[in-house]
């Protein structure tokens, strides 16, 4: 892509904050932005200021290109900061997690129940050998055993490695083996749906692939045997696995009689926290590393002023810990925070699809969380279930992880937030930490589908493919790459093992500037367009259109729920749009309703955009976090053999689309 990308679609709709709301906001004063752009290391400090440390940094940011450290020589520890400090200032008291599991039992951990169960914790890992720079391994569904788990290898100093409770055994032994990993910890099961993912079972399987350096597993039992009632719950039948008793401990014969007292280690600003593999689009997965105490300042600092946090808050988060959101804005972030907040093992739609809606009514949560390909599967099922329940404790409304299209955008406003609370739409990632793009609510004017301005502090702009500073050539609106062009406390710090791959992967690109892999526009009022990943930005009759806003133009139309669309190759344009569509609710897909559509897209942002083709389907295929994975939809368009599938949700998805496609084209 040599060009700018063309931007088509324009939305015209602003919201400012409510005056009620910027009264309350702990941020109010636009003049953060400009005291941050012209000192962003006094700005970062003073966040760092926040935080408890054992002894004070010597120098904030020591920066080799594409070697950052922060606040150097400070010594901090990430559970001390999330846990004992909250207890230690007297509120203990205050209620930390309220986890809910999918059959409808619920738990409450106050903050010293928490700091109770974590030292207990961290004393089992000890016992079973575990040290200061060993890594762990957390192979768990979402709730407060995993939580725990996170906050007790940080207590001692492990750093943790969380692959997600849906991954299979290979995942698991390809992440074991990179890290060299020496515990697991997992549980029997998790509940999903009404069964049980068999996560004991699959930790087996992965150890029978061989994994020299794990010596002990370390099982929560969540589930029970089949047919027996463990915790309140009776579970169906499932493999929980083959116990071995050389190996495989069980939780509750170890930590509860543990001491009850385990010394927070004091660890370097620059400590190994965590490494969290992310699949990339091609390749082995990569393990992102992150650090102690700049990953612990971004956090907290973007937690506190995106999410506008007051003792009084119920905050819901929806991302599972085997994600990044969940590290920082489950875990860390909020619990630095002194936050209150749901955990829910579960899915959407079991027992119904209401959820969610009757969570945050149970709970009187204020302030949620999720992503947009949770909101788009909400409008496809209907008002009706939102509707059922109260939702009037909600005051503000945060997305990540895709772009959210204007109509999904219209929709949570209007639907979820009543017209009335502000959303938040961040744009960060993995490598980033920390939110980078977003509205800080009580100031912020916000446009539907726009992630807004850079979070203070940080510097994001436009290049070309050349290095080019767009913003700076062109002027505004422009579109293209985009770039982060200073340190960051909370950006990575390598990728595990494989220092080469992370210079090429992130800063060999620009020799300026840190390369996101996204493309983006800026608008004329110069607020910021995530257009998606750069892999899938078409190439349709040398124009660059971005699939997000041809997306957006078919989900704008009152049939549709959610769209994705591709570049296939075709002789003439080079490429040609392909649409998949899912409609809402009750709506039949026909001939007429097709041509419609793509009419629609056509008068919407131009005839340019026009799919050639459009075909209706249930399903799309989607990463097990939710993003779209348009590689594959290439692959059934172009009718090659499938690429890597295993980061796929629901592979059937897939087949079913290729046929579909492969009896229209035959
Ligand atoms: C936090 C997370 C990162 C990629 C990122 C981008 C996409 C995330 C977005 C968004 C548009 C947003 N992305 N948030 N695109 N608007 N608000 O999702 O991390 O799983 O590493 O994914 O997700 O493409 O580059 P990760």
């Amino acid at each position: 892509m040599s060009e700018t990308i063309d931007t088509l679609l324009s939305e015209d709709r602003i919201y400012s904050p409510a005056p009620e709301f910027r009264a309350q906001a702990n941020m109010d004063d636009l003049s953060v932005y400009e005291y941050a752009n012209t000192d962003p290391e006094g700005w970062w400090a003073q966040w760092a200021g926040r935080l408890d440390w054992f002894e004070h940094w010597t120098k904030i940011l020591e920066w080799k290109q594409p070697y950052a450290k922060w606040f150097l020589g400070g010594k901090i520890n990430a559970c001390h900061n999330c846990v004992d400090r909250h207890v230690i200032a007297g509120r203990g008291e205050k209620v930390a997690w309220i986890a809910e599991g999918e059959p409808g039992d619920v738990r409450l951990f106050t903050y010293s129940d928490v700091l109770r169960e974590v030292q207990k914790l961290a004393n089992a890992l000890k016992a079973l050998g575990i040290q200061s720079g060993d890594r762990v391994c957390l192979y768990m569904g979402q709730g407060p055993e995993l939580t725990l788990s996170m906050l007790a290898c940080a207590r001692i100093g492990a750093a943790h490695s969380v692959v997600f409770g849906g991954f299979s055994a290979t995942s698991i032994h390809e992440r074991i083996n990179d890290a060299s990993a020496k515990l697991v910890i997992t549980a029997d099961g998790a509940w999903r749906r009404g069964k049980i993912v068999e996560l004991k079972k699959i930790v087996d399987d992965a150890m029978a692939m061989g994994c020299p350096t794990i010596e002990k597993v370390l099982v929560y039992e969540r589930v029970g045997a089949p047919g027996t009632l463990t915790n309140g719950l009776a579970a169906p039948e499932y493999d929980r696995g083959v116990w071995d008793d050389s190996r495989d401990i069980w939780w509750h014969d170890l930590v509860p009689n543990q001491p009850a007292e385990c010394r927070c280690e004091s660890m370097d600003s620059e400590d190994l926290l965590f490494i969290l593999y992310t699949s990339g689009s091609t390749g082995k997965p990569k393990g992102i590393m992150h650090t102690t105490g700049g990953y612990l300042t971004g956090t907290s600092a973007t937690s506190y002023c995106v999410f506008d946090y007051k003792p009084t808050d119920i905050y819901w988060c929806t991302a599972d810990c085997g994600w990044i959101t969940g590290h920082s804005y489950v875990v860390y972030g909020p619990m630095a925070n002194c936050v209150t907040q749901v955990l829910f093992e579960g899915a959407p739609d079991t027992p119904d699809k209401d959820r969610f809606w009757r969570i945050v009514e149970k709970h009187k949560v204020s302030i949620l969380y999720t992503a947009p390909t949770a909101i788009r599967t909400f409008m496809k099922w209907g008002e009706e279930y939102p509707q059922r329940c109260d939702l009037s404790s909600l005051r503000l409304l945060g997305t990540v992880g895709e772009p959210i299209n204007p109509e999904a955008w219209m929709w949570y406003h209007h639907i979820i937030g009543d017209g009335k609370c502000p959303i938040v739409d961040t744009w960060w990632q993995t490598e980033t930490g920390a939110i980078m793009i977003t509205p800080l609510p009580g100031m912020t004017d916000t446009r539907p589908g726009s992630a807004t301005r850079t979070f203070p502090g940080v510097y994001a702009t436009i290049y070309d493919e050349e290095g080019n500073d767009l913003v700076r050539t062109h002027g505004l609106p422009v579109g293209g790459l985009l770039v982060l062009k200073r340190p960051w406390p909370s950006m990575l710090r390598g990728i595990w093992g494989d220092p080469e791959r992370y210079e090429k992967t992130y800063w060999s690109k620009f020799s300026d500037a840190y390369f996101a892999g996204d493309g983006a526009k800026l608008d004329q009022d110069g607020f910021f367009w995530l257009l998606g990943r750069v892999d899938d930005i078409m190439l349709v009759s040398g124009h660059n259109i971005s699939t997000m806003e041809v997306e957006s133009a078919l989900v704008d139309h009152p049939a549709v729920a959610e769209a994705a669309v591709i570049g296939k190759n075709h002789d003439v344009k080079g490429q040609a749009i392909s649409a998949f569509v899912i409609l809402r609710g009750n709506v039949t897909g026909t001939e007429a309703l097709n041509a419609e559509i793509r009419a629609h897209v056509a008068a919407k942002i131009g005839p340019l955009a026009r799919p050639d083709d459009l075909f209706f389907t249930a399903e799309l295929p989607k990463t097990r976090s939710g993003k779209i994975m348009r590689r594959l939809l290439r692959d059934v368009a172009e009718g090659r053999a499938l690429g890597d599938v295993t980061t796929l949700s629901d592979p059937a998805v897939v087949s079913s689309l290729k046929s579909q496609y492969e009896d229209k084209e035959g």
